[in-house]
């Protein structure tokens, strides 16, 4: 059991989708986290097993090493791709409700921005760690927050802002669902902003990545 599960974590680790990806070099020829996963499941291993022990671990080494500025942008896609393969083959178990998910966080980019490839590495990071994720897009607005946050109780809210004139959405945004929503937590981050910013606004955390967003949410569930 170990032998597959390390293999997994491996794969996702390195960004090691399938069999037919090219990618990563060394590993061409091999199988990747796709027919590992399934391989592990028919062979036994839990579900559960499967995310607990090697895609969660395995997606927590990726975001300490992006953090440290010693992986980057399209690796950690790579991974996140890696791990979304193996996803696939665990989404029964998550409907039938064998594996439970921590928590719901919902994710947007504020009103009036479009900048989504931060937002995206930061859900996927998310859904990594065994959240639900619920991804709003890009331009949303205060009422479709408010709106979701309706839909999940007890859930937490992400939001990115890119633009220095989107910091004023995000402003806007932050106080308006507080008010509805006292007891809300709020996670704002994106690359203008700053912690005595995001403490101003009202929101709970500024996360200058996606691993501080993570470690939080971990450590609340
Ligand atoms: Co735009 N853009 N852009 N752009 N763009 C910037 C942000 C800019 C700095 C470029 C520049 O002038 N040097 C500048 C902003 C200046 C400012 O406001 N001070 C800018 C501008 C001006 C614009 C337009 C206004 C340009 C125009 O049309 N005149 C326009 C605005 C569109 C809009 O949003 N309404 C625009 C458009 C675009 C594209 C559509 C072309 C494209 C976006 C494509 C897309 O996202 N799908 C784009 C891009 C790609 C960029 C740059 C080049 C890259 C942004 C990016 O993806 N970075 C950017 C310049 C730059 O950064 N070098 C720029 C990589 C990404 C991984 O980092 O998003 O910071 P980031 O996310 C990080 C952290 O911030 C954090 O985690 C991520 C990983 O570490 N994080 C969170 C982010 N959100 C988080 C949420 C969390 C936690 C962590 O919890 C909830």
């Amino acid at each position: 059991m170990e032998n597959l599960i390390d293999k997994i974590s491996l794969c996702i680790q390195r960004g090691k989708i399938d069999l037919n990806s090219p990618y990563p070099p060394d590993l061409k020829g091999e199988k990747g986290a796709d027919e590992l996963t399934e391989e592990a499941l028919n062979s036994g291993i839990s579900a559960n097993d499967i995310l607990t022990k090697a895609m969660i671990p395995a997606m927590g080494i990726v975001g300490d090493l992006f953090r440290d500025k010693k992986l980057f942008v399209p690796q950690v896609l790579m991974s996140a791709k890696a791990m979304n393969s193996s996803m696939v083959h665990l989404k029964p178990y998550f409907n039938s409700g064998e594996i439970k998910k921590r928590g719901v966080f919902i994710i947007g980019t504020v009103s009036g921005d479009l900048h989504d490839i931060g937002k995206n590495l930061v859900s996927m990071m998310v859904e990594g760690s065994g959240w639900q994720v619920i991804d709003l897009g890009v331009d949303v607005k205060s009422d479709r927050f408010k709106e979701a946050i309706n839909l999940y109780p007890g859930s937490v809210l992400g939001m990115s802002a890119l633009l220095t004139t989107t910091m004023e959405s995000m402003e806007r945004s932050v106080k308006d669902i507080k008010s509805a929503f006292p007891n809300q937590l709020i996670i704002v981050g994106g690359a203008p902003l700053t912690n005595s910013f995001a403490m101003e606004i009202g929101a709970d955390l500024y996360a200058p990545n996606p691993q501080v967003a993570v470690e939080f949410l971990n450590k609340i569930q």
